[in-house]
């Protein structure tokens, strides 16, 4: 699924040394991770940056209806997901047979060594993790092999979840505090956010470097031609050429755009300098003459 393409002038000789990074997807919905093959994180797997299989769990049941679930233990409204079709799912990806679709059937039980090496990071998605963000997904952006395990209905077995403990690093996560039907687009939202921190996923890494989050501050606001458009102009000193007024309009922006929609992200940042203390503090008296 991953083959390198030929190299062309684009390509950086780390590519010769296979994918920086291996991403395993289990889901009862493949088709819902379609879109990563779409736009850089595709173009990532074309180039051999990045490895991406997904696996249909139902493929590790052996029953006529592909049973994935069943009623909860203790009562209560909902299906589980069953134990054991992703401990066959989870072992697949762990002894590194590739995709189910190879025609090899799944192994049952873990061959001895067969793990060598770090463990692969386990994420499983769920309201109940910890909030993911970009801190996070820097520290996962530096792993070699993320597995992303994605339930539906009311969760999966914990005692699967537990073993899973003993092989994978593991990682329960949450994309904020909102309630989804299932783990498929929380996991589509982190691997976006990871992969394109990897070295050549990214065009321009300077684009990396300069946007919201990366340091605590939101983006500050952007402007392309027409200069007039509808009758409102450009702000005037980006048209200047007065490269240090411009970065400090710049700064001053991202500044008062983050006092204003998240002042929890100032609070965190410690490495604010005069400039940029005197700035708050005029948008703040700015602020309390405008609601007077
Ligand atoms: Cl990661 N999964 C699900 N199912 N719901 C969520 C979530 C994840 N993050 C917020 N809500």
């Amino acid at each position: 699924m991953s083959e390198p393409s030929p190299m062309t002038d684009n390509d950086t000789p780390t590519e010769a040394a296979g994918p920086q990074m291996s991403i395993d997807v289990v889901s009862i919905f493949p088709e819902y991770l379609a879109g990563l093959q779409l736009s850089l994180i595709g173009k990532a797997v074309d180039r051999g940056h990045l490895r991406l299989d997904v696996h249909d769990l139902r493929d590790f049941t052996f029953d006529r209806h592909n049973t994935v679930d069943d009623s909860p233990y203790g009562g209560g409204a909902g299906m589980v997901m069953k134990a054991e079709p992703w401990a066959l799912a989870l072992e697949h990806i762990l002894t590194g047979r590739g995709s189910a679709e190879d025609g090899d059937s799944p192994d049952r039980g873990l061959v001895d060594g067969a793990a060598a090496g770090p463990r692969p990071t386990l994420i499983v998605p769920s309201p109940a993790g910890q909030v993911f963000d970009q801190r996070i997904a820097e520290d996962l952006a530096g792993r070699d092999h993320l597995v992303f395990a994605c339930g539906r209905y009311e969760g999966i077995d914990q005692r699967v979840i537990d073993w899973a403990g003993e092989h994978f690093d593991l990682l329960p996560m949450s994309i904020g505090d909102y309630v989804l039907n299932g783990g498929e687009v929380a996991s589509m939202v982190m691997i976006e956010a990871v992969s394109r921190l990897i070295p050549g996923v990214i065009g321009n890494p300077e684009s990396l470097t300069e946007e919201s989050h990366e340091d605590g501050l939101l983006e500050y606001p952007i402007y392309t031609k027409p200069s007039t458009w509808r009758g409102r102009e450009v702000p005037e000193i980006l048209l200047s050429g007065n490269h240090a007024a411009i970065a400090r309009w710049r700064r001053d922006r991202r500044l008062e755009r983050t006092a204003e929609v998240r002042p929890d992200l100032l609070e965190k940042l410690n490495d604010l300098n005069k400039d940029d203390l005197a700035a708050l503090e005029r948008f703040e008296s700015e602020r309390s003459t405008v609601t007077e």
